[in-house]
């Protein structure tokens, strides 16, 4: 485990009221799945398909987080952090997606958020983290400009009833993901495989995100939105046009694609021509509310992405995760950098930032060294783009429990704190000790926020 005087060293480079937290999300945690009035979501009925989830698994029982949300409060408490991030599952508090709403499903964020308030963790939600009500899939789902309306009505209850304990609220989690690995490839929910079509449904995540905004802000304007966004710097592989001109592309439809329609108004022109028929209908006037102003951007950043026109050869030894994901911090500051110097930014949290790992519980330990260092070494990257002067305001581990991964089930483990899936047991990784050692030393060099 790293030490205390490099945990000092390195804590005192970020500013005294920086926020230090954990995320989750609902459909990865909570399970109790078809308990007090939720009904399906679209991962509920894509995790039935066969062949779908590597390990065959949903997210029904998952870590079981809705009847056991204290102990995990209690153990999030215990890593000094300020600030906890969770979403919301819109079909727990609106099994349809439009109509009445689920006040059993209301009464468990409710709980959780005065269980947070009790303990001094200021809460972080977001509104969509992919789990679309299925009801509104059977309607066109988010190809549906209609879905955007009910998104904002849903926005706005939660703002009304929740609104003032809430320290930020995030619209959607991860357009490109929910657009592209939903709608173009298939790999996860509604697993639709048409570029067309995830096209429309990017822009219409994206007016979703504006519509909501607005019907946020009409309740509560003072509560801090924004979007968070699945960010990554793209280098060619070589230095062959070819790849030059696929970064340039890459990159433009997974950030210049989200980035520029936000704080520009429109679509990067390269990336429409290249999508030629593919482009989705937009509106002036949609640009226009997509573009309103935000109060900040989360960015989740876990690796940085490789063109390449030819198949690379292997590079033997490369330092990756169990996703496969290249460890690679610098990228952090370069992506920080880059939106700095390109856009007119406001105020960054990175929302989301970790890795899997094979752990393996021995006794009652964890010993996850590479997780550790993987932290350690994004944290000091995120505080040189502060030095660079990128105002980042918060870092969020992604996650604080291991959980369902998606497609691959429960076979990745990201969390700080080991779940053992037979009994619940929760168990601090290495990592966990490791971030509550890193925040102490905050709080013994004064720099702890008052919560
Ligand atoms: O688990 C996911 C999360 O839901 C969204 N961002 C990436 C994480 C790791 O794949």
């Amino acid at each position: 485990m790293s030490d205390l005087p490099a945990s000092a060293e390195l804590i005192r480079r970020f500013p005294g009221d920086f926020t230090w937290g954990v995320a989750t999300s609902a459909y990865q945690i909570e399970g109790a799945a078809h308990e007090g009035g939720r009904a399906d979501s679209i991962w509920d009925e894509f995790c039935r398909r066969s062949g779908t989830i590597l390990d065959a698994s949903s997210g029904d029982v998952a870590c079981d987080h809705y009847h056991r949300y204290e102990q995990d409060l209690d153990l999030l408490r215990t890593l000094n952090v300020d600030a906890y991030r969770f979403s919301i599952s819109w079909p727990r508090v609106q099994p349809d997606g439009s109509g009445a709403w689920n006040e059993t499903g209301f009464d468990f964020y409710d709980r959780l958020l005065d269980a947070m308030h009790r303990r001094g963790i200021a809460a972080h939600a977001t509104l969509y983290h992919w789990d679309l009500p299925l009801s509104l899939q059977s309607t066109g789902g988010w190809h549906a400009r209609e879905t955007c309306a009910r998104f904002a009505d849903y926005a706005a209850e939660v703002a009304r009833r929740f609104g003032d304990r809430l320290a930020s609220v995030a619209t959607i989690n991860e357009p490109w993901v929910v657009a592209i690995l939903g709608h173009e490839s298939g790999r996860f929910a509604p697993g639709l495989r048409d570029r067309k079509l995830a096209m429309q449904v990017s822009h219409h995540l994206l007016l979703g995100h504006g519509l909501a905004l607005r019907a946020l802000r009409a309740e509560r304007p003072r509560l801090p939105a924004g979007i968070v966004l699945n960010l990554s710097p793209i280098h060619p592989a070589t230095d062959s046009a070819d790849d030059l001109a696929k970064a340039r592309i890459d990159d433009g439809l997974l950030t210049r694609w989200y980035l520029d329609p936000l704080l520009f108004g429109r679509y990067p022109a390269d990336v429409l021509d290249h999508l030629g028929a593919d482009a989705p209908l937009a509106s002036p006037e949609d640009l226009r509310l997509i573009a309103q102003p935000l109060d900040f951007i989360g960015v989740n950043y876990y690796t940085r992405g490789v063109a390449a026109t030819v198949p690379p050869a292997p590079v033997p030894d490369r330092n990756v995760t169990e996703m496969g994901w290249e460890v690679f911090p610098a990228g952090l500051t370069e992506l920080l950098l880059r939106l700095r110097a390109d856009y007119p930014l406001p105020p960054v949290y990175v929302m989301e930032n970790g890795a899997a790992y094979r752990d393996v519980l021995v006794g009652d330990r964890v010993e996850d060294a590479a997780r550790v260092a993987y932290l350690a070494a994004h944290v000091r990257a995120l505080a040189d783009a502060i030095d660079g002067g990128v105002d980042v305001r918060g870092y969020f581990i992604w996650s604080l429990l291991d959980n369902f991964e998606w497609a691959d089930g429960y076979t990745k483990r990201f969390g700080l704190v080991y779940v053992d899936y037979p009994t619940q047991r929760r168990i601090l990784k290495d990592s966990a000790l490791w971030y509550r050692q890193f925040l102490a030393a905050r709080a013994r060099s004064g720099q702890a926020r008052a919560s």
